[in-house]
């Protein structure tokens, strides 16, 4: 690919911007004002952070240049402003900022696979050994993660530390109130009900966060060695289509009413935690947000009119039959050394009740990590596999 000349450019000082033509077919339009922003010279732009120095409150936004000319065989276009200021474009970097259709971030808003039933016993997997030693298996991973939501990491090492290891090949693992790595077993004076042998019903981790945790990994260190022990997968965003569909008036609620959900006691630190959000959350242009659902940890209390208590159960309760419908239903029981990965707020998990032979004999490890976090190494991954360019 050869990089991109400018074929023509016109201006245009009633409306402001410049027309330019690439030699790739594209015509775009870019204002004087932006461009004057935008100046890549050191003045303006300091380089080695790859962040602007200049400020808004330098600008004319109905600045006019002086003159303009291309130049370097039309590869970059020079234009002198009226203070002498003189700003250089390749035609390369102008074809990369293209206003309004420039398309949705490739990394963080991709097209949502959706799935059921059909993912038992073909849940996506991958070796943690070449997770660690490969960026294109990384970048797999990751992607995985992203358009369906879930993936089994297999054949990691039956002791503590796999979940940082892995972690620690995209960021690192979020800190919690439970602490960075987390250990899930039946404790005496559990802190939690997943440190019980109990069922845990379908549910988000942490939902008493406002920043909840993005991906969640748990790896199985040692499985029940009685009988139970295995775990439900469900796609949050699946259950939400299904209810939007089928029942609008509890998806109007679900979507609408804040739910209160806590935790107190003392684990890594001591804490009360709350914070109330609605169960299922699409952004205003209407994308896929989130997932919040966790009867462990709703709070007794309701921020509601009395009067619509029980029109709110009944909403959650359509929530719960929908997410337990069996072809929406993903069971699979971890073996030792498989590391369950998987977007905390978009896929519900649980646990059967297990029972084992001697105390403690399950044990899985668990951590977090950010989705901000993944998503930036997705895209520097991008830079080094496939050429992606920094903007
Ligand atoms: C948890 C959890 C699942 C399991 O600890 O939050 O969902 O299989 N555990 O124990
Ligand atoms: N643990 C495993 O959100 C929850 O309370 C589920 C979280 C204790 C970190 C369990
Ligand atoms: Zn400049
Ligand atoms: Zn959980």
């Amino acid at each position: 690919m050869t990089t991109p000349s400018f074929v023509s450019l016109t201006r245009d000082d009633s409306a402001r911007w410049y027309r330019m033509g690439v030699d790739n077919g594209y015509e775009g339009r870019y204002p004087y004002v932006w461009l004057r922003d935008n100046c890549r010279c050191s003045q303006c732009y300091h380089s080695s952070s790859w962040q602007r120095s200049s400020k808004v409150g330098d600008l004319d936004p109905d600045v006019i240049p002086s003159s303009e000319e291309l130049i370097d065989d039309g590869r970059f276009m020079r234009v002198i402003w009226p203070d002498g200021h003189r700003s250089e474009f390749s035609a390369d970097w102008l074809n990369r900022q293209r206003f309004s259709e420039s398309e949705k971030d490739v990394v963080s808003s991709p097209e949502l696979q959706r799935w059921g039933g059909e993912l038992n016993r073909n849940i996506p997997t991958f070796a943690f050994k070449k997770l660690l030693q490969d960026d294109q298996e990384l970048y797999k991973w990751l992607n995985v993660l992203t358009t369906k939501g879930i993936a089994i990491v297999q054949d990691a090492p039956q002791e503590k530390g796999a979940c940082q290891q892995l972690a620690e090949k995209v960021a690192y693992l979020k800190t919690t109130i439970y602490g960075d790595q987390f250990q899930v077993s039946s404790k005496h004076d559990a802190s939690n009900l997943a440190y019980t042998n109990i069922a845990l019903g379908l549910h988000t981790d942490l939902p008493y966060y406002n920043y909840t945790p993005g991906i969640q990994l748990l790896h199985c260190i040692v499985q029940a060695n009685g009988t139970g022990g295995e775990n439900q997968f469900v796609d949050g965003l699946n259950v939400a289509e299904q209810i939007r569909r089928e029942f609008p008036d509890a998806y109007k609620l679900l979507t609408t009413q804040n739910v209160n959900f806590r935790d107190v006691g003392e684990d890594f630190q001591t804490y009360h935690m709350q914070t109330s959000k609605p169960i299922i959350e699409f952004t205003k242009s209407d994308d896929f947000d989130r997932i919040t659902y966790n009867d462990t940890a709703r709070a007794p209390y309701m921020t509601l009119p009395v009067e619509k208590v029980t029109e709110m159960y009944n909403a959650i309760k359509i929530f719960n039959q929908v997410m337990y419908r069996p072809e929406n239903l993903v069971l699979h029981r971890l073996v030792a050394g498989e590391i369950a990965t998987f977007h905390n707020s978009r896929v519900l998990h649980g646990r059967s009740a297990f029972t084992v032979t001697k105390v403690g004999s399950r044990h899985l490890e668990g951590g977090y990590i950010d989705w901000d976090e993944a998503y930036s190494r997705m895209r520097v991954l991008r830079e080094k596999l496939f050429g992606d360019k920094r903007l």
